[in-house]
């Protein structure tokens, strides 16, 4: 039976003995046993009781088996939801209760802290460990290696994505079928991959990134690749050589361009280096290109839509922008107050409509109203204008978020848990540019009057609440926050007053 999804990025390669992971310990993991992995952990899904539509959360280290998790939730029809491995207890409960997940697949270390939210919400909760080990992997050895697949068309979930929002709450964004396969298929024929790629995969598999850019551009190409845990500079410099393009955000460019073992000759058989997730600074192009002689592509996407943009894979690769609006994606820039499209050339609010655009936010219309037109546009929440030549820039954000190492960070967030704290009266959180993660984390702290709060007992409680990559890497007390004739603080301010705290320009 036909599951459009499945059937495209997975089946189609039933039987094929050519690589599809090629794992740091030299280890190969062919197409057949990918699928034979997933097609056991279905069976065991299925055989627990779950159903279609039901939401599958997991928050796992990265190995093949994660992934073939996720290619066995699209075979059986269940909702993949990954969890970033930093998120803590408080952070996750929130995600798995949201999302009424009717399975949890955590890590062995986090088993017995998520147990009582499983047992709350009658959920089921089975590890995997990075090892490939697990009760999972455990009941999927006893299981049958084949899995009748389930039907699902284009228009049904097949990943819930969790993005944060700017009052702090979490939104699930719905990604169907469609959204997931039609972009992997643009990006393929739009970067030229081919069975012949071997793509150097050292990102995360639990956002948007690492999972569906990098591993359905190629499933959809029946390409390889080079599968390493997470970004370490001297495997990178080690397995480059054997690889033929590379995704990265732009810390991955930077850290690789601060050694000097990354040369021209390492990088001359390359055929492509591609950035996003966040903004890749001119110079880093320039330098890029003066290293290796590559220029770097870059693109620009968000969870909600996959890709909207990409520079040209041939043509001129223009630094500081990210390019055109791709192939089915429509894109104009608006006036965000009555949002009527600007002329080329003004800057406004970028709005995309395609088959990329996601479903909605689960369980929460008004938020989809507010940014997913009847139209079908998406308010993406970035600022940007498209030159004469047609390419998009990115110029600033009408949303306030920060961006630290290709992570989203909302200030709110932050700024809530600060509030919480004794000796407070209020917060600002701001971003800061920041060496290697771009932009890092500052808070500003208000004491209640006559208090001195405690910034190492505040730290601590940050800790338990959030994950380590939204912890302020510095907290400031100041009197008092600075603020417009309307009352509303003016970060801005706060940002000019530190914006060289980390870089010392
Ligand atoms: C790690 N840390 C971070 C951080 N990553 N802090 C802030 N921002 C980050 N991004 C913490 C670590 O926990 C550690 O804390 C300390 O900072 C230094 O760690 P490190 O060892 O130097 O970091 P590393 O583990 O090497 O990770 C850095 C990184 C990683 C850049 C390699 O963050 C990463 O892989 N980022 C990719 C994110 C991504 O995939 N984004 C795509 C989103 S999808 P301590 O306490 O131990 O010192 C999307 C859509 C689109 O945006 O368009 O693609
Ligand atoms: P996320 O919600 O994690 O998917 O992050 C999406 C956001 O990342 C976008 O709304 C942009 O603000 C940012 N982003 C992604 N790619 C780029 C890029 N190439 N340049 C600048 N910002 C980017």
């Amino acid at each position: 039976m036909a599951n459009l999804l499945y059937d495209s990025l997975f089946g189609v390669h039933a039987g094929k003995t050519a690589p599809f992971l090629h794992l740091s310990n030299g280890d190969i993991v062919t197409y057949q046993d990918f699928l034979t992995r997933a097609a056991q952990i279905a069976n065991v899904m299925v055989q627990s009781g779950l159903k279609p539509g039901d939401r599958v959360a997991v928050q796992v280290e990265k190995s093949p088996e994660a992934l073939a998790l996720y290619a066995a939730c699209v075979q059986s029809g269940l909702v993949f939801l990954p969890l970033n491995t930093a998120y803590t207890v408080d952070e996750l409960t929130y995600f798995i209760e949201n999302s009424g997940a009717a399975l949890i697949v955590c890590g062995g270390t986090s088993a017995a802290a998520l147990t009582p939210i499983a047992t709350s919400l009658g959920a089921t909760l089975e590890t995997l460990n990075d090892d490939g080990t697990g009760s999972l992997m455990a009941l999927a050895d006893n299981s049958p290696k084949q899995f009748a697949t389930v039907a699902r068309g284009g228009d049904d979930l097949a990943a819930f994505l969790y993005t944060s929002g700017t009052t702090g709450r979490s939104k699930g964004a719905m990604l169907t079928q469609e959204n997931l396969l039609s972009n992997a298929q643009t990006l393929v024929e739009h970067w030229r991959f081919t069975a012949e790629d071997v793509l150097l995969h050292a990102l995360p598999i639990f956002h948007t990134h690492g999972l569906f850019v990098a591993t359905n551009i190629t499933l959809a190409a029946g390409g390889s690749m080079i599968f390493l845990p997470r970004f370490n500079l001297d495997q990178i410099i080690e397995m480059l050589p054997q690889a033929t393009t590379m995704m990265g955000v732009p810390t991955f460019y930077t850290r690789l361009l601060g050694d000097s073992r990354f040369t021209g000759t390492l990088t001359a058989h390359m055929r492509l280096f591609i950035s996003g997730s966040a903004p890749l600074l001119s110079e880093t192009h320039a330098q890029f290109e003066g290293r290796t002689g590559h220029r770097i592509l870059e693109r620009y996407g968000m969870t909600e839509t996959n890709m909207n943009t990409s520079n040209p894979y041939e043509g001129e690769r223009r630094a500081g922008t990210v390019g055109f609006p791709l192939p089915g994606v429509e894109l104009k820039i608006t006036d965000p107050a009555t949002g009527n499209t600007l002329p080329d050339g003004e800057v406004g609010q970028i709005e995309v409509r395609g088959t990329n655009v996601f479903k909605g936010y689960w369980q929460m219309p008004e938020k989809t109203a507010e940014e997913l037109r009847a139209d079908g546009f998406f308010i993406t929440g970035d600022l940007g204008s498209i030159d004469a030549d047609g390419y998009v820039q990115i110029v600033g954000r009408n949303k306030d978020l920060i961006i630290s190492g290709g992570y989203n960070i909302y200030p709110k967030e932050i700024e809530l848990v600060l509030d919480d704290q004794p000796g407070v009266l209020e917060s600002a959180v701001i971003g800061v540019p920041h060496p290697d993660f771009g932009e890092t984390v500052v808070g500003i702290v208000i004491p209640e009057a006559g208090q001195s709060p405690d910034l190492d007992a505040i730290m601590a409680a940050v800790k338990q609440s959030l994950a380590r990559f939204k912890h302020p890497q510095k907290l400031v007390v100041l009197e008092e926050l600075p603020r417009n004739t309307m009352g509303k603080v003016q970060k801005n301010i706060l940002r000019d007053s530190y914006q060289s705290m980390f870089t010392g320009a």
